[in-house]
């Protein structure tokens, strides 16, 4: 099925990377002023993952993020003041300042949450399509995971039962080439590596992550699938993470040849040009759109900052069920 991209959508995905490009910025400064508590890992490279799935869905449809997962929240729709709130541990903060960046949960916007388990978003969007399933919603379930999962057993045992019960959920694999400071070829056996879908006959593909239309596209078809109550699809895309594991990584464990290669191929730049050259949108307009959206985003950092600290008295909240 061929999936149209028009205008309009085409400029939302455009300012949905870019929003969230200004946003990794914003949280690169804030940690490297000591403001954020813990480790930040950044999502600036893979932004067309994470854009391009998120724009198939809707508002009550789950995601499930993991530890570099701000962009999820930001493409989901969360409130980026709230956001940055959490990430510097501010009261207004999506989990009342206590979780930071690896712990934002939004349940208005469907999201499941960051997390720092590697591998738990894996459960977890299976477990939201399982319930959606037996409540007969057309709600889908998209789990964000990086290559560092295709080695797990988790993994293994969610696309079992997930293929076995034909759950509305839609496995997405963001390969970014390392798992911590070491290459994922280097320790991941079975190529591709989407034969660990087709293993358990969920239909599998592997992408260009870099292009959010063809995330877009592949993510479209995935969850027409799932919505119809044919089942799952594991769909991997190959991305690249700018930055280092979390802020502060040297990154020496990279080669500077494939770092300016996969530079070369950044998504925002690949979809600029060819709104450019498709005459959707003049090279100007887009700058400017550039600037106002840094500049909102700024104002947004600026504000979390004035945001008072977690409340003592919050401590036990959302520990139990009430
Ligand atoms: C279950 C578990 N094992 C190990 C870790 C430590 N750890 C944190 S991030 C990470 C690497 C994950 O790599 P990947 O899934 O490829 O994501 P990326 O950081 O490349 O985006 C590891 C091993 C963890 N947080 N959870």
């Amino acid at each position: 099925m061929a999936t149209k991209v028009n205008n309009e959508l085409a400029l939302e995905l455009y300012r949905g990377m870019v929003t969230i490009r200004a946003f990794e910025e914003e949280v690169r400064k804030m940690f490297s002023a000591g403001l954020a508590p813990g480790l930040v890992h950044l999502y600036s490279g893979q932004e067309a993952v994470g854009v391009g799935t998120i724009a198939n869905l809707n508002s009550d449809d789950f995601i499930a993020s993991h530890h570099r997962g701000h962009g999820h929240c930001v493409a989901k729709g969360s409130d980026i003041t709230r956001l940055f709130a959490e990430i510097i541990g501010r009261r207004p903060g999506y989990s009342l300042g206590r979780g930071g960046s690896m712990h934002i949960h939004d349940p208005e916007t469907a999201n499941l949450g960051t997390n720092g388990i590697v591998g738990g978003s894996v459960p977890l969007a299976t477990g939201a399509a399982l319930s959606a399933k037996l409540r007969r919603t057309s709600q889908v379930a998209v789990s964000f995971f990086g290559d560092g999962v295709l080695n797990q057993g988790i993994l293994f045992e969610s696309l079992n039962m997930a293929a076995l019960w034909s759950l509305p959920v839609v496995f997405v694999c963001e390969n970014n080439g390392y798992g911590e400071f070491t290459e994922i070829d280097e320790v991941t056996a079975g190529r591709p590596y989407s034969k660990r879908g087709e293993t358990f006959d969920i239909p599998a593909v592997k992408a260009d992550g870099m292009d959010v239309l063809e995330v877009y596209r592949e993510v479209s078809k995935a969850v027409v699938r799932a919505r119809e109550g044919k089942g799952p699809t594991f769909l991997i895309f190959d991305t690249y993470r700018y930055s280092g594991h979390s802020v502060g990584d040297k990154q020496d464990y990279k080669d500077d040849t494939k770092v300016k290669l996969w530079q070369s191929r950044d998504p925002i730049v690949k979809l600029g040009n060819a709104l450019v050259k498709q005459k959707k949108a003049t090279r100007k307009e887009l700058i400017s759109l550039d600037e106002e959206i840094t500049a909102t985003v700024a104002v947004a950092a600026k504000a979390a900052k004035q945001m008072p600290e977690p409340d003592a008295n919050d401590l036990g909240k959302h520990v139990y069920a009430p």
